[in-house]
């Protein structure tokens, strides 16, 4: 394959010239079905996009395979169309697997951000097929928008009582996921009786909180503030909205799709549970 790391440009370099690796049609087709859903792609121009594809390898490995070993040299950035791969972390000695991913997932993107060295193990658990993007694209298109956007949202996911458990790297994982939408005073941002899509968490601003119940009569809920969360019930039940939320003032939340949510707050759906016990009504109400 091409060596990227020869067209490493420096700081008063002409920039790199980009890296072509021959495709057909079906590859790129098979590669934009890859990438439909993964929030690292989601943002590129027409342009961004066609280098990306250009300079992506085919690569397949056989299951039991490694193709990230802890410690090593970060070269490429890796995205998966089939097959599925294990995570491994080795602590004080001790290697224990922390994620796994599936087709439409994507690993290797932290040694080639902060030039460090691989932070885990990843091992086909399965053949996979996998595309492999050079550090060099990748830093030039797909950095910029990461890393802004795990920044921009890290100090706010680290006061948010809920996801105070996970570790960084999982809320970096959310940061990718997360867009945020704001709202207008008195607009309405989920509906009792509706099909929950959505999880949301109050970046800024507050919402009220309103549940019809079966006789038609309207009560007020605990309001809700920055750092809380809702939407949850109906993605961890599968049921409709169970209450009517509305933007008090000014409303910014960051939200996730459902899949997102499962995936990356899945492990929280216990603890989100027990949290339903706070929906008792508010005290003033009559
Ligand atoms: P990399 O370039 O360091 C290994 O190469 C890749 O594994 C890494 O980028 C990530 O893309 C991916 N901590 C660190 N890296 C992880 C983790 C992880 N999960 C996947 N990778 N976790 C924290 C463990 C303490 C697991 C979080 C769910």
């Amino acid at each position: 394959s091409v060596s990227a790391e020869s067209m490493a440009p420096t700081a008063h370099d002409a920039p790199a010239e980009k890296v072509l690796i021959p495709k057909t049609p079906e590859q790129r087709a098979r590669i934009q079905a890859s990438i439909a859903t993964n929030f690292l792609f989601r943002n590129l121009d027409e342009d961004q996009y066609t280098d990306v594809v250009d300079a992506m390898a085919e690569k397949k490995v056989a299951a039991g395979e490694a193709v990230i070993r802890q410690g090593g040299v970060g070269d490429y950035f890796y995205i998966v169309e089939t097959g599925t791969l294990d995570v491994y972390v080795a602590r004080n000695g001790v290697e224990a697997k922390v994620f796994d991913y599936g087709p439409g997932g994507s690993f290797g993107e932290l040694a080639l951000m902060y030039n460090a060295p691989r932070a885990a193990t990843v091992t086909a658990t399965s053949d996979a097929v996998l595309w492999a993007l050079d550090r060099v694209t990748f830093r030039r298109i797909l950095m910029d928008h990461t890393s802004r956007k795990r920044r921009m949202y890290e100090a706010f996911l680290e006061e948010v009582p809920l996801l105070s458990s996970l570790e960084p790297y999982e809320r970096h994982k959310i940061a990718d996921a997360l867009e945020s939408v704001t709202f207008e005073d008195g607009e309405t941002v989920i509906k009792q009786g509706d099909i929950g899509d959505n999880f949301y968490l109050i970046e800024a601003g507050d919402a009220e909180v309103v549940k019809v119940d079966e006789h038609g009569v309207e009560h007020q809920m605990r309001p809700l503030r920055k750092g809380n969360y809702f939407g949850e019930l109906a993605l961890l039940s599968d049921k409709p909205r169970v209450a009517t939320i509305k933007a008090k003032g000014k409303l910014k939340c960051a939200t996730l799709g459902k899949k997102a949510f499962t995936r990356l707050l899945g492990p929280l759906a216990e603890i989100m549970q027990r949290n339903t016990q706070n929906y008792e009504r508010y005290p003033g109400e009559k």
